[in-house]
């Protein structure tokens, strides 16, 4: 993620039980101390709540959202 200087990461899951390791993941990526990449998470059962207690910036169940928020982050 450091060495592309990456804007956005993406994270999908399916299972309620990997909420704990998105969670963990958000926290790793922030320590590392890239606060301005942004986390946009998704899947079936991703909501408002999820996004909340996992620390993301977004959260999309389509893949349309993942282009709009991106379009969004690019466009500055
Ligand atoms: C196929 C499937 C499996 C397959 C997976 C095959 C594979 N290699 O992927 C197999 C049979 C292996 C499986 C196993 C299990 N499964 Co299963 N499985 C499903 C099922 C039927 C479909 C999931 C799927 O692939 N959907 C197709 C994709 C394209 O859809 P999607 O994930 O929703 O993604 C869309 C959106 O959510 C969004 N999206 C997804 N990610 C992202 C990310 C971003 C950033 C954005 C913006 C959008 C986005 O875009 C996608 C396209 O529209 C679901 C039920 C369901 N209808 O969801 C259960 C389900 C996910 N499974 C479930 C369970 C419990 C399990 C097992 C734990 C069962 C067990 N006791 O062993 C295991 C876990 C295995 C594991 N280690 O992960 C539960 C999860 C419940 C929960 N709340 O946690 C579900 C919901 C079924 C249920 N109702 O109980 N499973």
């Amino acid at each position: 993620m450091k060495q592309y200087n990456a804007p956005l990461v993406g994270m999908s899951v399916l299972l309620t039980a990997c909420q704990e390791a998105m969670k963990d993941t958000i926290k790793a990526i922030r320590d590392a101390g890239l606060r301005d990449v942004k986390v946009l998470i998704g899947g079936n059962y991703v909501d408002e709540k999820v996004k909340e207690y996992c620390g993301a910036d977004y959260f999309g169940t389509s893949a349309d959202v993942a282009v709009k928020v991106a379009n969004e982050i690019f466009a500055g």
